[in-house]
């Protein structure tokens, strides 16, 4: 299978990580293409950031092709809506992917992101999905999401203490990485921690394999339907299907 992974902001050292970090949750037979748009934010942290991003998120799949399934990977599952309209093949959220895993394994889950300014965009999603029982809180741990990258920035171990608070204070069970540029630190802290830390990114994968491997589709029926065909100004393309 074709999967599609497209990281909303523009930086492409972050889209080869996540490129990297799915194909080694792919199964032999999915091939991984991962893409980011060349307009938008650099990094998206907070309501401003999601917006701008999506006319470069829904450009990128229109740009794709054929794919199988499509990954949004920013873990505010930014424009998910309206990829799923634009498209039949199923569209996957990180952040929706690595929540229901999450409750997959475990009675209540943290999630742990970047910046107090991306909490409340993720605890919206929380409600939306119907995970505010099982999700006992969303965290920052006030790394922004490109110091992810720099290796002196300290961001694994304040990950790692805010994981800690996490379990002390929330009594979480399990622990969900709130940004993609954490896929590569999930299988560590597991380790570190003793329980079960997701990454939404491989989570995503699996997900789009065993829809894909079922042959379920996104519903065009109620609010995933087509856009209907419209005059859209400025250069913003309609969608074909
Ligand atoms: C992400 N931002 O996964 C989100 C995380 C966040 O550029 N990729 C980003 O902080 O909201």
């Amino acid at each position: 299978m074709q999967l599609t992974i497209v990281n909303p902001n523009t930086t492409a050292s972050m889209t080869r990580a996540i490129g990297a970090a799915a194909r080694a949750a792919a199964s032999p037979g999915t091939v991984v293409t991962a893409v980011n748009p060349d307009s938008g934010p650099a990094s998206i942290e907070g309501y401003y950031d999601e917006a701008l991003s999506v006319p470069g998120l829904l450009g990128e799949m229109r740009k794709a092709g054929r794919a199988d399934a499509f990954i949004i990977a920013c873990f505010d599952d930014t424009g998910l809506d309206a990829a799923r309209s634009m498209v039949e093949v199923p569209v996957i959220g990180i952040g929706e992917a690595a929540m229901h895993m999450a409750t997959l394994v475990a009675g209540k889950f943290s999630v742990v992101t970047t910046l107090a300014v991306s909490v409340p965009a993720l605890e919206h999603n929380v409600l939306k999905y119907g995970f505010a029982h099982r999700c006992a809180r969303v965290r920052a741990c006030e790394v922004p999401v490109l110091a992810l990258e720099d290796p002196a920035s300290g961001a694994r171990a304040k990950i790692s203490a805010e994981i800690a608070r996490a379990m002390a204070e929330d009594r979480a069970e399990a622990i969900v990485l709130g940004c993609a540029g954490m896929a590569d630190l999930a299988r560590s802290l597991s380790a570190e921690h003793g329980l079960p830390v997701v990454d939404g990114v491989a989570a995503a994968v699996k997900l789009a394999e065993g829809l894909v491997a079922l042959g379920l589709r996104t519903s065009k029926v109620g609010g995933y339907a087509p856009p209907r065909p419209k005059t859209y100004a400025g250069g913003l393309g309609k969608a074909e299907a």
